[in-house]
């Protein structure tokens, strides 16, 4: 357990803060697919004196003395990394997911550049060039959306966009799509339109480390991931690269995108990884998945339209529209009763982004608990009674905070 003795003292109004954010993540069935409970041994190594240490440059090669204890957990941490993923060149500086997607495009485009990719409405990620980046200025980029009908990537649609134009690079990967991406079929379609690939695993990363999902690894000229998701590390990110492109990377994030590195994250990262090379990280990842399709079946005898009509990985979406709720109204409501959840955009969504038709669950943080699909049913079964009628859900509300307090203290987080 971590102590905080110093902080009590120093600080109490933060250490108040600190305290109540680890109540709630103890009290809260945490849902949002992104998000996780990474081990206190990740959290000592980011807690650490090396966040006192700038460490511009790479191990071995720094812009600053003193540098000898940060260079040996960098290489360790590079070292497993390319490990856990069979990658030719790692680097695991990026702050965030977002910050390794802007590297990867300061490495191989020039500006004015085409680049295919995925809508933020079809699953894609904000840093995937949305019109909302400062890199969608910069850039070309041409957007792909899934299958209106199967909510689905339609590989046959983007081989014709990539066809006539011509993209320098080509990005898939998602923060809100629940099946298996085929990144053999992205490799083939960037080959014949003569682009560059780039996979931002985020959201499976952990499923992809444990064999869980099929790898891109060996397709993608650039794979990129936030290090807390499904892989259960520290907040931060990190770039995987063939090595006819490392340099141009480890330039990218530094000096053309960040200045000095995050060493007690890094540390962080270099423990999360020794974590993932362990036996009982695939264990874990197979359940998520396992827990997922449960959640899914479950929601779908209980009459939501889950799309796709299920799940291959760890999240799960809904479309609410059946049931006559908006996904900004579900998720307060579930917040109410401390179910976490994040309202979503649902393909070719017609509410804005801040109401939304949908909402996106994940079975992650809920599986580090120790949940399995028994739970999932249970927890299917209490968002139906949060998703019907204003009347009936005020009714249940206690016997629903009841059973959510149940599931947390059978399943607790923390030792006290
Ligand atoms: N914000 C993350 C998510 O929730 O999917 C992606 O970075």
């Amino acid at each position: 357990m971590l102590e905080f003795k110093n902080l009590k003292n120093e600080d109490p109004e933060i250490y108040e803060a600190i305290t109540k954010e680890k109540k709630r993540q103890q009290d809260n069935l945490e849902m949002i697919a992104s998000e996780n409970f990474t081990s206190e041994a990740v959290m000592e190594a980011m807690g650490s004196y090396m966040t006192n240490k700038y460490a511009e440059g790479y191990p071995g090669n720094r812009y600053y003395a003193g540098c000898q204890n940060v260079d040996v957990s960098e290489t360790i941490a590079i070292e497993r990394l390319k490990k856990l993923f069979g990658a030719e060149h790692a680097n695991v500086q990026p702050h965030s997911g977002a910050q390794a997607n802007e590297a990867v495009y300061t490495a191989c485009l020039q500006p004015g550049d085409k680049v295919l990719t995925l809508t933020l409405n079809s699953g894609g990620h904000i840093s995937h060039m949305s019109k909302a980046t400062a890199q969608s200025r910069f850039y070309e980029p041409i957007y792909y959306d899934v299958n209106p009908e199967t909510y689905v990537i339609d590989y046959d649609e983007v081989e014709k966009l990539a066809l006539e134009n011509k993209p320098k690079l080509i990005i898939t990967g998602a923060s809100a799509y629940p099946r298996t991406i085929d990144f053999k079929r992205f490799r083939e379609i960037a080959d014949k339109c003569g682009a560059l690939l780039m996979v931002d695993m985020a959201h499976i990363a952990g499923l992809v480390a444990a064999g869980v999902h099929p790898s891109p690894v060996p397709y993608a000229d650039f794979v990129t991931s936030t290090t807390h998701k499904t892989l259960r590390g520290p907040r931060g990110g990190i770039i995987l690269c063939k090595e006819e492109w490392a340099k141009q990377i480890d330039l990218a994030v530094f000096p053309r995108t960040q200045g000095g590195p995050l060493e007690h994250v890094i540390a962080g990262k270099a423990v999360a990884f020794k974590e993932a090379l362990s036996p009982e990280f695939k264990a874990y990842q197979t359940q998520i998945v396992a827990n997922a399709k449960a959640l899914a079946e479950r929601l779908i005898e209980n009459g939501f339209n889950v799309l796709t009509g299920g799940t291959d990985n760890h999240l799960v979406l809904l479309d609410l529209r059946n049931k006559g709720i908006t996904g900004k109204d579900l998720e307060t409501r579930l917040d109410s009763v401390r179910i976490t959840t994040n309202k979503n955009a649902v393909p070719f969504d017609t509410e804005n982004k801040k109401t939304t038709s949908g909402l996106r669950l994940g079975t992650p943080a809920l599986t580090t608990r120790g949940m399995k699909e028994e739970q999932m049913t249970k927890i299917a079964d209490l968002i139906k009674l949060c998703a019907d009628s204003e009347e009936e859900f005020e009714a249940n509300k206690e016997t629903i905070i009841a059973e959510v307090d149940k599931l947390t203290k059978e399943f607790p987080l923390y030792n006290e």
